[in-house]
């Protein structure tokens, strides 16, 4: 079992500032329960520092992002926040992004901007070390901060300014080629959003200041998400569950995709009311809102021609690369996960993301069998290489139970003198709130179990 990067805590160690009073700045589920659990305090607007809470799931959805990305057959790596402006200048974008850019200019009256996203440092990386058809196909990733100076940042760190995403950029030799990988980040992206406990569903959109024609947008079906989605329902019972998939076969991968994208399923954008009613039967009609979590764009050599990345084909001629750049909204999806998952209580982690894996309460602390139960219990579940998080305080039982509930580990186990006497322990499931007696033994092989299926080791592992 992997234990590396665990870091179970006790609760009188650790730095997390819940607050009692709902924030009356905050107007949807996620932005409030963020700011109770303590999870994340504004800094200025659409800014945030992510306190150890917030932190510790960041890194939980950081993790199985790279792990996916590495399974098919990308390549991690990490870029600046700040880019010189005159990449942009080469692409044309310096002046057609707008406001959203946030320029900057330094000591010596060099012109640089806080990268957005990153397809011209990208390319610049390619061309000055790629130059021959053998080097494809090519996929670089990495995850980082970016800064788009939005109008109206709100609901938290759903539109931030300073946001954390995911960017990879593919690097191929034919449009052939660059659609596999488009298809192949399709399918490596349903996967993701699975393991994060989340349905994400694809849909046709429309490109904007990335460009090109092929695009698809993921979201994740809420009344609080900010785009207007149209949909056919049988998208909803679509699954990618844990069939294997073999990333290079370009075959499996475009199956895939048609599966997932070939019901109607549209933004605001690109909806064709005709379309939607001549290809969906009324009672599968369906008009929502969604969270963009993640998009995906095949954009051709819209970069590669004007930043001259170029590479030998196999009869010698020097071609432009076809290229496609894909993101996943890493900080968004925290108060996506809460916005699909919580309940008047509070947050309700899916097992693939959560903090801490089990809550430990005890009911007398200072009690030395309660204590002595409790330090067992700890010490058991981190040799197993999970990670507990254990409220040794003196605060009342209601109090400690009403964190618990607010920060939303989705097991919980309490133990008190009453039960111990009996040589039990309570088990409660936060999402159904059933509770069972059992010995601390068969609690910690319940919850070991309950989490095999989820293990996400270190980062990487
Ligand atoms: C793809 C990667 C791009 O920028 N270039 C590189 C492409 N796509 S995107 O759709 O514009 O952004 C990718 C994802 O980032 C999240 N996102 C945001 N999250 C929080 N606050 C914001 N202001 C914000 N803007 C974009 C979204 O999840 C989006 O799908």
């Amino acid at each position: 079992m992997m234990t590396k990067g665990n870091t179970p805590m006790r609760l009188s160690r650790y730095f997390l500032p819940v607050l009692k009073e709902t924030p009356a700045e905050a107007q949807i589920a996620s932005h409030r329960l963020m700011l109770r659990a303590g999870m994340i305090k504004q800094s200025s607007a659409g800014i945030y520092s992510w306190l150890p809470l917030g932190f510790k799931v960041l890194r939980k959805l950081e993790n199985i992002v790279h792990q996916e990305q590495i399974r098919a057959g990308h390549n991690p790596m990490l870029m600046p926040t700040l880019q010189s402006a005159d990449l942009w200048r080469e692409s044309g974008r310096y002046d057609d992004y707008g406001e959203e850019m946030l320029r900057i200019t330094d000591r010596h009256g060099r012109d640089l901007l806080y990268g957005p996203t990153n397809e011209e440092l990208i390319t610049d990386i390619f061309r000055s070390h790629v130059g021959s058809y053998k080097d494809l196909p090519l996929t670089l990733y990495h995850i980082q901060w970016k800064f788009r100076d939005e109008i109206r940042p709100r609901f938290g760190v759903m539109r931030g300014r300073e946001f954390y995403m995911k960017d990879g950029y593919n690097f191929d030799l034919t449009r052939e080629d660059a659609l596999h990988a488009y298809n192949r980040h399709l399918v490596s992206y349903l996967r993701t959003y699975e393991r994060m406990g989340l349905q994400a569903i694809p849909m046709r959109a429309e490109s904007g200041p990335i460009g090109g024609d092929d695009t698809h947008e993921f979201l994740v079906l809420a009344d609080t998400g900010e785009s207007e989605v149209f949909y056919d329902s049988e998208i909803t019972d679509l699954r990618f569950g844990d069939r294997e998939i073999d990333y290079d076969d370009a075959d499996q991968c475009r199956a895939v995709m048609e599966e997932f994208t070939s019901r109607y399923a549209r933004t605001d954008d690109t909806h064709d009311e005709a379309v939607f009613h001549e290809r969906v039967p009324e009672e599968r009609r369906r008009q929502g809102r969604g969270i963009e979590v993640g998009q995906i764009f095949y954009f051709g050599t819209k970069y590669s021609e004007p930043m001259g990345a170029t590479v030998q084909d196999r009869d010698g001629n020097t071609v432009p690369v076809h290229m496609g750049s894909h993101g996943i909204g890493v900080s968004r999806l925290v108060g996506a996960i809460i916005e699909a998952s919580h309940d008047d209580r509070g947050i309700i982690w899916p097992e693939g993301v959560t903090p801490f894996h089990v809550g430990i309460v005890n009911l007398k602390s200072g009690d030395a069998e309660a204590d002595a139960a409790c330090e067992s219990l700890y010490a058991s579940l981190e040799a197993l290489g999970l990670e507990p998080l254990y409220d040794d305080t003196d605060e009342r039982a209601g109090a400690k139970f009403a964190t618990m509930d607010l920060i939303g580990l989705p097991w919980r186990i309490t133990v008190g003198p009453r039960g111990l006497k009996n040589g039990v322990v309570e088990l409660t499931s936060r999402r159904s709130g059933e509770s069972e007696e059992l010995p601390p033994e068969q609690a910690i092989e319940k919850i070991a179990k309950i989490y095999e299926s989820h293990r996400t080791g270190g980062v990487f592992g």
